[in-house]
């Protein structure tokens, strides 16, 4: 038996395994990958090491994120299996709050399950979710994965594409593009993570709400503050914080062994 039975609210990780769970569901209802089961373990060891906790270089990063989105003129948010099954009302939320569209885009392109994620994003609020229309395909040049596929109306026209946890070889290509990207990753060291303009780095299951948020609180605000915030912006100065504050939580856990 699988399932939220059998993780008791009394365990250490609680919250850790029944975000595992949901990945899980997920994977049984056709929406994560195999391979997204795996993507995950990666992201809990990070997670791990950074204490599990958004930290104030994520903060920093989410409100120039925030800032940019609604400072764009066509903002996309990319969705794939795993961020489907992890966080839908946060995207939704998100889209919302800073008027962007919503795209379905896949490394593991296979029978139907960008139809599925359509309909899962369509069950948390979205409408006119983009990625599933063969009429409206483009391609993204300089990149050879399935993520080149994407709609001509969607990313290939967006001016600023948020990449929630994803592998890396699409950044460059968007980079190339001359799209802004914002990339939710939990690995600073990542290749997403060092090609995206704006990379929180923190689990997505925190950072897209927090996301979202932000760009609610924000909306309104004069584009002469937006554009500020995202001026002041130093993404490798987030990244660095981010891989030193790993280090210090280690140093801080070796002292204590
Ligand atoms: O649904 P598809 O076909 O588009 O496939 C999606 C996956 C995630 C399987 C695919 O993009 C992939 O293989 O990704 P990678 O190369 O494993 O990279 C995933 C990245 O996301 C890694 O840097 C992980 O550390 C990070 N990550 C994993 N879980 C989370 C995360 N970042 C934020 N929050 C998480 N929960």
């Amino acid at each position: 038996m699988t399932g939220t039975q059998t993780v008791p609210e009394s365990h250490p990780r609680a919250e850790s395994l029944l975000v595992r769970e949901r990945l899980i569901g997920g994977f049984a209802g056709g929406l994560v990958a195999r391979e997204g089961l795996l993507a995950h373990g990666r992201g809990e060891a990070f997670d791990y090491l950074l204490g599990e906790r958004t930290e104030s270089f994520a903060r920093r990063a989410v409100r120039a994120a925030a800032a940019a989105m609604l400072l764009a003129s066509s903002p996309v948010i990319s969705v794939n299996g795993n961020v489907a099954a992890l966080c839908p009302r946060e995207i939704a939320d998100m889209a919302a709050a800073c008027g962007a569209a919503v795209e379905v885009n896949l490394f593991y392109a296979d029978d139907g399950r960008g139809e599925r994620i359509a309909q899962v994003l369509e069950g948390a609020g979205m409408r006119n979710i983009l990625g599933t229309d063969q009429s409206s395909r483009g391609i993204l040049p300089g990149i050879d994965s399935a993520r080149r596929s994407v709609d001509r109306n969607g990313i290939l026209a967006a001016d600023l594409v948020v990449v929630p946890l994803e592998d890396g070889d699409r950044t460059d290509a968007l980079k190339a593009a001359g799209k802004n990207v914002i990339a939710l990753d939990l690995n600073p060291l990542s290749r997403t993570a060092q090609a995206a303009d704006i990379t929180i780095v923190d689990n997505v299951v925190r950072s897209a709400g927090l996301l979202a948020k932000s760009c609610r609180d924000m909306a309104g605000t004069d584009v002469h503050i937006l554009e500020e915030i995202v001026g002041g912006y130093d993404n490798a100065a987030t990244l660095s914080d981010a891989i030193l504050h790993i280090e210090g939580h280690l140093r801080g856990r070796a002292s204590r062994a």
